[in-house]
C-alpha cells in the first residue's frame, strides 16, 4: 500500500511525512517536483501483546509505502498537472496536507490560512490532471470507433465518457459508482481524483485548539473526505522526548490521539483495508488486505504458494484469543474455527493457514 503526500507548498508535508516515518526514508530532497520514499510503520497494541506472548525472533508491524514531493505554488497550475502529480500516480490513497498557521507564500506574500478553499483547489488540480489524461484517451478512442475488437472496445468508450461526465462538472470520479469490470478498464489511468482522499489539517501551537470548529465546518462543506487534525511540527519535536514525557507533553498541547495513529485510521478506512496476523515462536506479524478479502485471498498476502494450494484455514480473532493467551487453549476450549477458502477475514483474525504445494 502507498501513501502520496500532496499540498501547497510550504504547507508542511514533509514534516508530516518525516514524523510518520520517524525517519525511515531516502534522502534525496532536492528541487521541485523530487520524490522522497520512506515508510510507516502501522502500529497497533495488539501486536505487541501478541508478541509478548510468543516472544518470538520477530516481530513484523504491517508498512505503508510513502511518498512525498516538494510542492509548488498553487499559481503555476500547469507544472502541477505535470510532472508533480506523475509521482503520486501509482499511489492508492493521497494525503492532503492543508497548512493552518501563518507563514509566507512561494513568492513572499504573506499565507492567509483558506481550509476550505485550499481543498477545491487540490480537488480543481485533481480533476484537471484526470481530464486531460482521459480527453487524450478519448480522441484516440473516437479515431478507432469503427475498426474491429479488441482495437476498438465500446466498453471503454463508455466508461470513458461516463468519467468525463463527472469530470466535466467538476467533481472527482471518487463518488461515484463503478462496476467491477468499469474499474478494471479504468485501473490502467490511475485517475488521481479516483483515489482515496485523506485531508490532513496541520496547525501550529496556537491555532491547534481550533481544530473542532475547522473540521466540523471543513467537514460540512466536504462530507465524503475524511479529515483529521494534526500538528506536525510539535509532534516531531515531541519525538524526540522519551515516552513519559512525550505523553505528558501531547496532554499539554491537547492532542488526544498521535497524527501518525490518526492518519493511519484513516487510510485503512478510506482505502478499505483490515490487519490480520500470523503468531508462532519465529514471527508476530501483521498482514494488510482489502475489506471482504476471503481466506484464499489473505493467504496470497502472505505468500502465493499459501493461496495456490490453500487446504483450509483455522481462526480465531484477536479478542477471542486474548482470552487465553494461547492457541493451545483456546484450542482445548473449542474457540479456534476451521475455515474453507471463502471465509471472510475480519479484523483481527489470527490465521494459521494449512496448504499443500
Ligand atoms: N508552526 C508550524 N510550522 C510548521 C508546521 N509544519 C511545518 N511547518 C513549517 O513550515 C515550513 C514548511 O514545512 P515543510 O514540511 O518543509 O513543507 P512542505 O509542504 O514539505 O513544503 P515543500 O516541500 O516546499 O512543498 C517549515 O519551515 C516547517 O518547519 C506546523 O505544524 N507548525
Ligand atoms: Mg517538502
Amino acid at each position: 500500500m502507498q501513501l502520496g503526500f500532496i499540498g501547497l507548498k510550504y504547507s508542511g508535508k514533509s514534516t508530516l511525512f518525516e514524523l510518520l516515518t520517524k525517519n525511515h526514508f531516502e534522502n534525496a530532497n532536492t528541487g521541485i517536483g523530487e520524490v522522497r520514499r520512506g515508510q510507516v510503520i502501522v502500529e497497533d497494541n495488539r501486536i505487541q501483546k501478541l508478541s509478548e506472548i510468543y516472544n518470538p525472533k520477530k516481530t513484523t508491524y504491517a508498512k505503508f509505502d510513502c511518498v512525498d514531493i516538494t510542492g509548488i505554488s498553487s499559481d503555476s497550475r500547469q507544472n502541477i498537472s505535470s510532472k508533480y502529480l506523475e509521482s503520486v500516480r501509482q499511489v492508492d490513497g493521497l494525503v492532503a496536507v492543508i497548512q493552518m498557521f501563518d507563514g509566507v507564500n512561494f513568492d513572499g506574500s504573506d499565507f492567509k490560512i483558506d481550509p476550505i478553499n485550499n481543498i477545491k483547489s487540490i480537488e480543481e488540480e485533481l480533476v484537471i490532471s484526470d481530464l486531460m489524461i482521459l480527453e487524450n484517451r478519448l480522441e484516440k478512442v473516437e479515431k478507432l470507433k469503427f475498426r474491429a475488437a479488441p482495437i476498438y472496445d465500446p466498453k471503454e468508450h463508455e466508461v470513458l465518457l461516463k468519467c468525463k461526465k463527472i469530470l466535466d462538472e467538476e467533481k472527482p470520479l471518487r463518488n461515484e459508482n463503478f462496476s467491477i469490470e468499469e474499474n478494471k478498464l479504468l485501473s490502467g489511468f490511475q485517475f488521481l481524483s479516483k483515489k482515496e482522499l485523506i485531508i490532513v489539517l496541520n496547525f501550529d501551537e496556537g491555532n491547534y485548539s481550533k481544530k473542532n470548529e475547522y473540521q466540523s465546518e471543513i467537514g460540512a462543506t466536504f462530507p465524503n473526505i475524511a479529515i483529521t487534525s494534526v500538528s506536525a511540527l510539535e509532534e516531531k519535536e515531541i519525538q524526540e522526548l522519551d515516552s513519559e514525557e512525550q505523553i505528558e507533553f501531547m496532554k499539554d498541547m491537547g492532542i488526544d490521539e498521535p497524527a501518525i495513529i490518526q492518519v493511519i485510521k484513516a487510510a485503512y478506512k478510506g482505502l478499505g483495508l483490515i490487519s490480520f496476523f500470523t503468531v508462532g515462536e519465529d514471527e508476530v506479524r501483521a498482514w494488510t488486505v482489502k475489506e471482504n478479502s476471503n481466506a484464499k485471498e489473505s493467504a496470497g498476502a502472505i505468500h502465493s504458494d499459501l493461496e495456490k494450494g490453500f487446504i483450509r484455514a483455522e481462526v480465531i480473532n484477536y479478542n477471542e484469543f486474548i482470552k487465553y493467551n494461547s492457541l493451545s487453549k483456546a484450542k482445548e476450549n473449542g474457540a479456534i474455527r476451521v475455515e474453507g477458502k471463502n471465509y471472510t477475514v475480519i479484523d483481527g483474525d489470527i490465521l494459521n493457514i494449512r496448504f499443500n504445494v
